[in-house]
């Protein structure tokens, strides 16, 4: 333990960067600050573009080797991170909890367990990764994954640790260098996943973790020219001003960004079924990017959908995220919560109405929220609130379904309820989303591709998809007899 180390329930987390395999001290820290009850936790390292320079550094020393490590030898480590993580699944639920104010029954029992799955994953699938040979007038193309380089991951706090593993185990697996920087509002878990992995023989360099705001060290990182990849999940804005800033080298990006997803309901779904889609949606106090916050019910049961909504919804408990029997917890920041309020205020004073919720509660949490009588190009429809408010509208045709679902500039998923496995086909073809649902929401297999379009992303990951990204593909041709003619 050093004056670094911040106790979390009992914990021990370093509050330093991690770089080159060393805990590094900023001159300055920032407060990390508990959802849950407003309290501090502790002083977090505050990097500027010095930590990003030396990070970046380590990342470029580190490569060479790592990339240079069998397959077979990095999906081992990877396996070893794995298991790190499972051995300490109930701290970093405690700790990602505290950090971030979502459930932890929902970390220890689904989120961690899949953060581990993750390097699983992506190790196996490195061992697999490979392409048929294309024959050319009898020259042999044979396609390979090289690894790309430093590569910048910059993600938020919604789902600091699985988010953060959905890009660094690809990244590392395809033998990349990676330095991590954590949303400042979460910064602990990722803290902690360096301990792992240095202790799972992650070598000094490939793993970096920077701490800070992403305005003090975000341009550092994402200007440098030694970074041969940046890949990010959080706001629109955000994403334009990496993009231009990684615009000077021309690096490439994957984007993951926001959504403003649909769930349409059809006369001809199971209603109880739609009404549990339907209520899913305030999962992570509605924090979620692929949540359906737009309901479009078919105008004949849209009375019903809603009276059902309102029971089911009232049974949810919102409290500490802590407690077992929690359904909602806080939302992250005071902040955030004021920005939700002023979308609901400003609908409201336009003419919508809240059938539940429309308030903040105690604390910084907010009312589960349904707001109905909202027009279609209205604030409230069209732009993402990060909150658990839902907004409900009606429609009579199939056509003007598809038509509502489409409009807004986002394009992340779409989810589906329906009885009629035609009227599926034809629906779920003509919605513009990265992931479309159907009678389901929230599964999802890593070997599909993950992203939106639009404004929700540029890019996809899972499978090979993550490997393409993080991979400079190379075409070697060679000629028949070739070395005859030599
Ligand atoms: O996001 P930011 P914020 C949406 C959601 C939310 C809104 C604002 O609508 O209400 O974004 O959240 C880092 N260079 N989503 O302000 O700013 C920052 O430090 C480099 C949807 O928290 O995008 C953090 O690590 N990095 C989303 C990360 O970017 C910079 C999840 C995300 O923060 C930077 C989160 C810069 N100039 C928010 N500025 C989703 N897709 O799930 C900031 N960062």
């Amino acid at each position: 333990m050093s004056e670094h180390t911040i106790t979390v329930a009992g914990v021990a987390v370093d509050a330093r960067h991690w770089i080159g395999g060393e805990r590094v001290a900023s001159t300055q820290t920032f407060p990390d600050v508990s959802p849950i009850d407003g309290s501090t936790i502790g002083g977090i390292s505050r990097g500027t573009a010095m930590e990003a320079a030396a990070a970046v550094a380590a990342a470029k020393a580190a490569f060479p080797a790592w990339a240079a490590t069998s397959r077979a030898e990095r999906a081992r480590i990877l396996h070893a991170v794995a298991d790190g993580v499972e051995k300490r699944i109930d701290e970093l639920a405690i700790v990602e909890t505290t950090d971030n104010g979502a459930l932890l029954r929902s970390h220890r029992r689904g989120v961690m367990p899949r953060v581990a799955h993750n390097f699983r994953f992506f190790a196996d699938w490195l061992l697999k990764l490979e392409h048929e040979d294309f024959e050319t007038r009898g020259h042999t193309n044979h396609v390979s994954w090289d690894p790309a380089g430093p590569s910048v991951l910059i993600t938020p706090w919604n789902a600091p640790l699985m988010l953060a593993t959905w890009k660094l185990a690809p990244a590392l697996a395809a033998g990349n260098t990676v330095i991590l920087k954590p949303a400042e509002w979460t910064p602990l878990t990722a803290s902690l996943l360096a301990d792992i992995a240095a202790e799972a023989g992650v070598p000094a360099g490939v793993l970096n973790v920077v701490q800070g705001y992403g305005s003090e060290i975000g341009d550092a990182l994402t200007s440098h020219p030694d970074v041969r990849r940046i890949s990010f999940t959080g706001s629109v804005p955000t994403a334009k001003r990496i993009a231009e800033s990684a615009a000077a080298n021309l690096t490439p990006l994957s984007l993951e960004l926001g959504g403003k997803s649909p769930l349409l309901v059809f006369a001809d779904a199971d209603l109880d079924l739609a009404v549990d889609l339907a209520v899913e949606q305030y999962d992570n106090a509605g924090q979620v990017c692929l949540a359906a916050t737009r309901f479009l019910v078919e105008e004949s049961v849209a009375e019903e959908f809603t009276r059902r909504f309102v029971e089911k919804a009232s049974t949810l408990t919102q409290g500490d995220p802590r407690d077992e029997a929690t359904d909602i917890g806080p939302n992250i920041h005071l902040r955030q919560l004021e920005k939700i309020d002023g979308f609901v205020q400003r609908a409201v004073a336009a003419g919508a109405r809240a059938v539940i919720g429309g308030h903040r509660v105690a604390g910084r949490y907010y009312a589960p929220t349904l707001l109905t009588d909202v027009a279609q190009d209205s604030e409230i429809v069209q732009e993402e609130v990060f909150g658990p408010v839902l907004t409900l509208q009606t429609f009579s045709t199939e056509e003007e379904a598809v038509r509502l679902a489409n409009d807004t500039r986002f394009g992340l998923a779409a989810t589906v309820a329906t009885g009629d496995p035609e009227r599926a086909e034809r629906v779920t073809g003509q919605l513009v989303a990265g992931t479309v649902w159907v009678n389901c929401f929230f599964v999802r297999d890593l070997r599909a591709p993950f992203g939106g379009s639009r404004h929700s992303g540029v890019g996809r990951e899972g499978g090979t998809w993550s490997f393409d990204f993080y991979c400079d593909l190379r075409n070697t041709v060679t000629a028949p007899d070739g070395w005859k003619n030599h």
